[in-house]
């Protein structure tokens, strides 16, 4: 499936066997040995923890702050996720600084509705997200009164959300009642403390 940008449509690519098999399977183990940790997020001066285990890995000095709480650094690209990275900037023409990671241990574990759009992004980022393991829905509206599109993220699959994606959708992978297994997500995005971002240019 590929959604494509219109006025009623996210300005997204879905491309569901972005990965082979094996390497998707391959991804998937080298993911489960990464620097996993339980953050801590503050909602209306609670702090709680944020509902998923994350880590992040990118270029030096490309700090990333969320939610005006969680504080991110990036740990050295890991050969399998540089090689990624480049995988996927060669594919979409845009360039990464860092991966945030997610893991979904089961439907228990979400992330609420939001938009990517930390000024350390710089402006109108684009965000390429990778899904390993269990399938599940993604959600996006636009504005907060739209009409919710469920997109299935499957095992080995690239979402790209264009830039302008985040000015006017969010989105969220809501939490779900039925059995599910692990997930793991790897968002690819940029960062103004990097080169410059996002410009279609050398790659393509
Ligand atoms: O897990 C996903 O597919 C969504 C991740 C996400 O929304 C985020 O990291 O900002």
């Amino acid at each position: 499936m590929v959604l494509s940008s219109t006025d009623t449509n996210p300005p997204i690519e879905y491309v569901p066997n972005f990965l082979t098999p094996s390497q998707a399977l391959e991804l998937h183990n080298h993911c489960e040995t990464l620097a996993w940790r339980q953050n801590t997020i503050k909602i209306f001066g609670k702090t709680m923890p944020v509902p998923r285990l994350e880590c992040m890995y990118g270029d030096e000095g490309c700090d990333y702050l969320y939610s005006k709480s969680v504080l991110l650094q990036p740990i050295a690209w890991t050969p399998e996720l540089q090689q990624l990275r480049l995988h996927i900037e060669s594919s979409t023409g845009y360039r990464f600084h860092i991966v945030l990671c997610n893991r979904y241990r089961d439907g228990r574990d979400s992330n609420g509705w939001h938009a990517d759009n930390e000024k350390s992004m710089g402006e109108s980022p684009a965000i390429a997200s990778i899904t390993l393991g269990q399938k599940r829905k993604f959600q996006m509206r636009q504005g907060k009164k739209g009409k919710p599109v469920d997109i299935w993220l499957k095992h080995g699959s690239l979402l790209v959300m264009h830039p302008g994606c985040q000015e006017s959708w969010v989105h969220q992978l809501p939490k779900t009642t039925r059995p599910v297994e692990e997930r793991i997500n790897l968002t690819f995005r940029p960062h103004i403390n990097g080169k410059i971002c996002n410009e279609e240019t050398d790659l393509k």
